[in-house]
C-alpha cells in the first residue's frame, strides 16, 4: 500500500501534520478545549483517512514515533496557548484502544509532559468504546493517567457499549455523545430524548457532557435548551491547523 510505504518519508518531512477542532460551552461560547485530529495530505491520493494512517503507522512500526510526533505537537500547542494566556484551554487526544492496551501509553504521555514541564490537567485522553477493549490491560494505565491529574474522555457515547459501571472502571470524566446522534437534532424532536438522558446521566454521576456533530444553529439551539454543557462541531469551528488557532486565540499583528 502507498500509504504504508510513504509514511515514513511524510513524517520526516512535515506532511502529516495534527490539526485541533476547538470544543466550546455552550452557556457563554467560550473555547473550553481543542481535540487533536491527526491528518495527511498524500501528494497522489489526497487527504489519508486517520484510521488508515493509524493502521499504516502500525503495520511499519511506526506507533511509538507517530505518538510522539502527535504529543510532541499537543504539548507545543498547550505551551502556546498558556503564553498566550489561554491556560484553562484542555487539550485532548484520541488514541486507539489497541495502542492503549499494548504500549506503555500511561508512562510515554506522563514521560513527555514532564519532558515539556506541563501540568497533567491541561490534557485529555480520549478512547473510543470498544467491544475488543482489554479492559484490565486498559483499566490500569488510564487509573494511572487519571491519578496523575489527566482527563479521561469516552469517545462516540451512545453507540457503543460502554455500561454505567464500566465508567467508573475506566475513570471517566467526560462523555461525547456521538455526533450519529446529535446532528440533525434541531429538526428531529425525536432524537432529542437519547441526548437529553445522556445530559441528565453526565450531571447526575458529574460527568462532562460534550455534543459532538453540531453542524447548524438549530443543533446549537436545540442542545442549548436541553441544558448541554459542551458542543462541537463544523457549525461551531472546523478542524484547524495550529497557526490558525492560536491566531483566533490571540490575533498576531
Ligand atoms: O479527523 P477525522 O474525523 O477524519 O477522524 C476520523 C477518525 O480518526 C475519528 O474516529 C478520530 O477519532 C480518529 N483520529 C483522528 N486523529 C487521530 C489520532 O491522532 N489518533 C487516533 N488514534 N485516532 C485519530
Ligand atoms: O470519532 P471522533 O469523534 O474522534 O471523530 C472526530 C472526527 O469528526 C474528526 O475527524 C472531525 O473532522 C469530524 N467532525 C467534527 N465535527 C464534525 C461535524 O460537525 N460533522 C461531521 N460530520 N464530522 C465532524
Ligand atoms: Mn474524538
Ligand atoms: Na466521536
Amino acid at each position: 500500500r502507498d500509504a504504508e510505504r510513504d509514511l515514513p518519508d511524510a513524517l520526516m518531512e512535515g506532511a502529516v501534520e495534527l490539526w485541533f477542532q476547538p470544543i466550546y460551552r455552550v452557556h457563554d461560547g467560550e473555547m473550553a478545549g481543542l481535540e487533536a485530529l491527526i491528518r495527511w495530505k498524500h501528494p497522489r491520493h489526497g487527504w489519508v483517512p486517520p484510521p488508515e494512517l493509524i493502521a499504516a503507522a502500525a503495520v511499519t512500526g511506526l506507533s511509538e514515533q507517530l505518538l510522539g510526533f502527535i504529543l510532541d505537537r499537543v504539548c507545543q500547542m498547550k505551551l502556546a496557548l498558556c503564553e498566550r494566556g489561554a491556560d484553562a484551554v484542555r487539550i485532548a487526544l484520541n488514541v486507539c484502544p489497541r495502542e492503549l492496551a499494548q504500549a506503555p501509553l500511561d508512562e510515554i504521555i506522563l514521560g513527555k509532559l514532564r519532558a515539556f514541564g506541563l501540568p497533567a490537567d491541561g490534557l485529555e485522553i480520549e478512547v473510543t468504546e470498544d467491544t475488543a477493549l482489554d479492559v484490565a490491560a486498559v483499566s490500569e494505565k488510564l487509573a494511572n493517567l487519571s491519578a496523575a491529574g489527566i482527563s479521561i474522555a469516552i469517545d462516540d457515547f451512545g453507540v457503543g457499549y460502554s455500561s454505567l459501571s464500566r465508567l467508573r472502571q475506566l475513570r471517566v470524566n467526560r462523555v461525547k455523545i456521538d455526533r450519529s446522534l446529535v446532528t440533525g437534532l434541531g429538526e428531529a424532536a425525536d432524537k432529542r430524548g437519547l441526548v437529553q438522558a445522556v445530559i441528565d446521566l453526565g450531571r447526575a454521576l458529574k460527568l462532562e457532557v460534550v455534543a459532538e456533530g453540531v453542524e447548524t444553529q438549530s443543533d446549537l439551539t436545540a442542545l442549548r435548551a436541553m441544558d448541554c454543557p459542551f458542543a462541537q462541531g463544523y457549525h461551531l469551528g472546523l478542524p484547524m491547523r495550529a497557526d490558525d488557532v492560536l491566531d483566533a486565540v490571540a490575533p498576531t499583528i
